[in-house]
């Protein structure tokens, strides 16, 4: 064994064993004392990152225990940052993409594989153990760690919010599918409990996948959920609390007969997944749906129970729409076109409308329309055929899936979870040892002053995290210009913010021809200048703007003068680092007569959730950056537009922590 090897480097690091020459003969160079040594021991290393790398890459299609994985990453990533002694990428760390795992398992791929040529050039970012600590949120949900995706039958009972999530306890990749459990009394701080259902019965030995609660009008709780069997075939199952006295719902039981339905003829078996909440129909039966498709028809299948145990199938479909794909966690309920509160899933009638949302398993992104349910034939029909289902409207344009709602009827109002995952890499995943949030919990009303799309925003408990505020008024923005506002520390902010534009400059401004084509997403971010846009904050930025993350409107007029306006967040400049995903987010936002712009902004470290026009439209980044973390991060006003200066106000409140750990009886309140 070479000298110049300590004894802390034999244990720590993977390739001590290979013999550093501690001769000029077996080394083939000239000995220069340990400084030489200990760079050649780097050389042999890197080499070793790479063979590791291929060893790590053929091991990884080979095996789905993410345990392992993670330590072996997190090595790599140690030895490339502390022993490399740089913050250059070795030519050695090239990355290789893993074999997808979701696939075969009759989902598609759920880790984040959306690098493509132009945002990666295949190697890997030498993150480091404070870039990557400072990336774990303060106030959105996590599980302490692991890999977490679709938010499972959320419930209120007795006094206690309940929430169950896919969940991997191996590691943080998906796999091994199993429903993690946490409690709060406030959807913000949560307690996390024991795993409430585990793959221990043939019918779901291949994961316990995504389901929904139903509370019966005697308070009894139904929990559906889709088993992939241990011949990976989607079944739907029944459990139920073992002790409905207890308020923590801490044990489940699952129906003896299970499963309660099987893929139907004609169905694929990988093809019929995640039940919804019921609701009741006026024959006084409970009515489900179930995502599945029919070539590449995305369908919803209805079925009727009186006892959740034995179901009717529905002939015809709930709804389905060509060329989306397979439907995943469908979910349907009622708004009242009338009043903001929310309403219970049987409610149906004049003062209602309903609303589809399915989570297409092709793109990956959550849609809804808003439509009619006519019982009596079994269908949902949308308001607007060209914003029908999975073609029109998004929850949200950014990273947001898998959603699901629920009625508190604690507070009257119907409340939406999402699961965003990450948009790094899957070894980064891997190194951090957990991967994925939840969305702040959204209410959900009809925006009745439009008719045509949903508002979503935080739950009001989110403001009892607001601490400190910084309140800015009328501050001007010319043309081209960036304005520090200065909060301090800008990683836990709650940003509101109100945007006008320069009245006289904005008559001046003659009609552009874009008017329907700006695209947040292929018209170049907030770099590309119009007359009156982009204008709006830098979120997570430094001091120099090496890094920085515009959210933004941008609007174009048009010929008869009527502005139209998107909403974008532009990812391209969020970090240096080569291996996250850049892209820039948004979509259209009806800003009515009398209206500014307005803007809510929740920022969350690697988090950005942003809520244009009171939640007409909504976008969810994930961003990485380097160097704009912990005192570094900051806030800017920006206005890119070339022809007009805006006006804008704000009020920025620092946010607290949330308390999200593990139960504790002696503090549970
Ligand atoms: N996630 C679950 C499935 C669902 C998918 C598996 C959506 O039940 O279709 O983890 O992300």
């Amino acid at each position: 064994m070479g000298s110049s090897t300590t004894s802390n480097e034999s244990n720590d690091i993977p390739c001590s064993y290979i013999p550093v020459p501690d001769s000029p003969d077996a080394a083939g160079a000239a000995v220069e004392p340990r400084r030489q040594v200990k760079g050649l021991f780097v050389i042999f290393c890197g080499m070793l990152v790479l063979i590791s790398l291929v060893a790590f890459n053929g091991y990884y299609r080979a095996s789905n225990n993410g345990h392992e994985q993670a330590s072996l990453a997190a090595a790599l990533t140690k030895i490339i940052v502390e022993e490399s002694g740089s913050e250059t990428v070795p030519a050695s760390s090239r990355w290789q993409q893993a074999a997808s795992r979701g696939v075969s398992a009759g989902v598609s791929e759920k880790t984040n594989r959306l690098f493509s040529s132009s945002n990666s050039n295949g190697e890997m970012y030498p993150w480091n153990n404070s870039m990557l600590s400072w990336q774990r949120t303060a106030f959105h949900f996590q599980p302490e760690k692991n890999w977490m995706n679709d938010p499972n039958g959320p419930l209120y009972y007795k006094g206690w919010y309940h929430f169950f999530y896919q969940y991997n306890p191996n590691g943080a990749i998906w796999g091994d599918i199993v429903w993690g459990h946490a409690i709060s009394r406030d959807l913000i701080h949560w307690q996390h409990l024991p795993l409430a259902m585990v793959a221990d019965q043939w019918y779901d030995k291949n994961g316990v996948w995504t389901g929904s609660a139903t509370i019966l009008p005697n308070g009894e709780i139904i929990m559906l959920y889709t088993g992939s069997t241990n011949e990976s075939v989607q079944v739907q199952n029944l459990a139920y609390p073992a002790d409905p006295s207890d308020p923590l719902l801490i044990d489940w039981v699952k129906y003896p007969s299970n499963p309660v339905l099987f893929p139907p003829p004609g169905i694929g078996a990988t093809d019929f997944r995640d039940p919804t909440t019921a609701w009741l129909t006026s024959q006084g039966k409970w009515r489900i749906t179930i995502g599945s498709k029919l070539n590449k028809t995305g369908i919803a299948l209805v079925y009727d129970t009186v006892d959740f145990k034995t179901y009717e199938k529905i002939e015809g479909l709930l709804h389905a729409v060509p060329k989306t794909g397979m439907w995943e966690c469908v979910d349907f309920f009622p708004v009242s076109k009338e009043v903001k509160n929310g309403l219970d899933t049987s409610i149906n009638g004049a003062g209602v409308k309903h609303v589809m949302k399915v989570s297409l398993d092709d793109d990956r992104h959550d849609y809804y329309a808003i439509g009619t349910y006519d019982e009596k034939n079994v269908k949902f029909i949308a308001d607007d055929v060209k914003n029908d289902v999975g073609i029109g409207l998004r929850y949200d344009y950014g990273v947001f899936y898998a959603s699901k709602t629920f009625f508190d009827d604690s507070k009257a109002r119907r409340v939406l979870w999402g699961w965003i995952g990450e948009s790094d890499a899957e070894y980064a995943d891997v190194a951090k040892g957990w991967a994925s949030l939840q969305g702040i919990p959204r209410t959900v009303a009809l925006d009745t002053k439009t008719g045509s799309n949903l508002l979503q925003w935080p739950v009001a408990e989110v403001e009892s995290l607001r601490l400190r505020s910084d309140e800015f008024k009328d501050l001007k923005a010319k043309p081209g210009s960036v304005v520090p506002i200065d909060v301090g520390t800008a990683t836990q902010l709650d940003i509101v913010a109100e945007f006008e534009i320069e009245k006289e400059e904005l008559e001046k401004v003659t009609s552009e021809s874009n008017v329907d084509k700006y695209n947040c997403e292929s018209s170049g971010g907030a770099a590309q200048r119009g007359a009156l846009g982009p204008f709006g904050l830098l979120v997570l930025a430094d001091d120099g703007l090496s890094e920085y993350t515009p959210v933004y409107f941008y609007v174009v007029k048009g010929s008869d003068g009527n502005l139209k306006t998107s909403f974008c967040s532009d990812q391209s400049r969020s970090s240096v680092a080569n291996d996250v995903v850049k892209k820039t987010f948004g979509s259209f936002v009806p800003v009515l007569e009398g209206e500014k712009f307005s803007v809510r902004i929740l920022v969350d470290h690697s988090i950005v959730e942003s809520f244009a026009q009171g939640g007409r439209t909504t976008v969810t980044s994930r961003v990485y950056p380097t160097r704009a973390i912990y005192g570094a991060a900051r806030l800017f006003l920006f206005n890119n537009a070339t022809d007009v200066s805006i006006t804008a106000s704000l009020k920025v409140w620092q946010m607290n922590s949330a308390f999200i750990r593990p139960y504790n009886p002696d503090q549970s309140n």
